[in-house]
């Protein structure tokens, strides 16, 4: 299959082809997309070397599949020419993941709401996806009426500005800012811009996109994100209250038997999630798994995941394979 990776120098960009290749995804030909800037630039993939080409070109070869970490601006504008041509578009950015014609998926959750029509379709965000993964079972079960969650994010959500930045202020050199502040031996109460209401957009991505994967508007949800100086996963602290009681073994047992999920819960063993443990791994960790005993039918729950892999790259790779596998492309 002709396969474009659009954004193929970025750092989710790289994930997608080492995933691509990890999954033996059937690749015939594979078309590396980046800014004009990087045209022309020597990728190895899977034992070949190939010249990074620009967008137009890319359109022109007419890739079956495009898969693309671009921004939302490079995705609004192009993600529609891929389209026409009859490319299946699968998007990281947020541009397209609240537009009501385009499906938002986690395929372990909602891949058969999929057609041979979508022709783009949202990857969701990074904190939404490992969160939604945890509590989709949860919902089919107990139905979720109200989630609080507060996130401890990577800097490599932010990209390799981020990385360079901690890397600078932990040895001292002077060096480019990914953030306002430090971030070495600090933590910052802002992931994204802040929107009118007081919340980051990444905080009510965490609002929007989980009611829509998860098809319930019902659901409340509250969030703060916070910028830690980590680099494996975010991690997230999530308290949600259920319509219905529930037994935590149950829980525990209904997690376990969750495809894509690790149940790491043991505080006899120190057993728990950590984003040290979970960099490079493609499950969606989850521990600490406990009532809240200050109300009824309410949980606690530690998730970790690493967000450059199933938080995006191997969700996006995941989607794809749905594609092939049910012929909707
Ligand atoms: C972040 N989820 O972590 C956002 C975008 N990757 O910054």
């Amino acid at each position: 299959m002709k396969v474009a990776v659009v954004g193929a120098t970025g750092m989710v960009g790289e994930i997608m082809l080492k995933v691509l290749k990890e999954r033996k995804f059937p690749v015939t030909e594979l078309i590396l997309v980046a800014s004009e800037k990087s045209v022309g630039k020597e990728i190895e993939w899977n034992g070949k070397t190939y010249k990074v080409v620009g967008l137009q070109t890319a359109v022109d070869m007419k890739p079956k599949i495009a898969v693309f970490s671009a921004g939302g601006e490079t995705s609004l504008l192009w993600a529609p020419k891929f389209a026409e041509v009859g490319t299946t578009v699968i998007d990281n950015s947020s541009a397209w993941r609240m537009d009501n014609t385009k499906k938002l998926v986690v395929p372990e959750i909602n891949a058969s709401i999929l057609t041979k029509e979508d022709k783009i379709i949202a990857n969701p965000n990074c904190s939404t996806i490992q969160m939604v993964m945890a509590l989709a079972p949860l919902h089919s079960k107990y139905k979720i009426k109200r989630v609080v969650v507060s996130t401890y994010q990577s800097i490599t959500g932010t990209g390799v500005k981020a990385v360079q930045q901690l890397e600078n202020e932990y040895t001292g050199t002077k060096g480019e800012m990914a953030y306002k502040y430090q971030i070495h031996r600090n933590a910052i109460p802002q992931c994204d811009i802040f929107e009118n209401n007081g919340y980051t957009k990444e905080e009510m991505k965490l609002v929007r996109e989980t009611q829509k994967i998860l098809n319930d508007k019902t659901i409340a949800v509250t969030a703060t994100a916070i910028r830690i100086p980590v680099v494996g996963g975010h991690s997230e602290a999530v308290n949600v209250q259920f319509e219905n009681d529930f037994d935590v073994s149950e829980i525990r047992q209904i997690l376990h038997n969750s495809s894509g999920i690790t149940v790491q819960d043991n505080i006899d063993t120190f057993t728990f999630p950590m984003p040290l443990y979970a960099e490079g791994k493609d499950d969606v960790f989850v521990g600490r798994i406990r009532r809240d005993e200050s109300q009824p039918n309410t949980l606690n729950l530690w998730i970790v995941a690493d967000n450059l892999r199933k938080g995006a790259a191997t969700n996006t790779i995941q989607i794809a394979e749905y594609l092939i596998a049910n012929k909707l492309v």
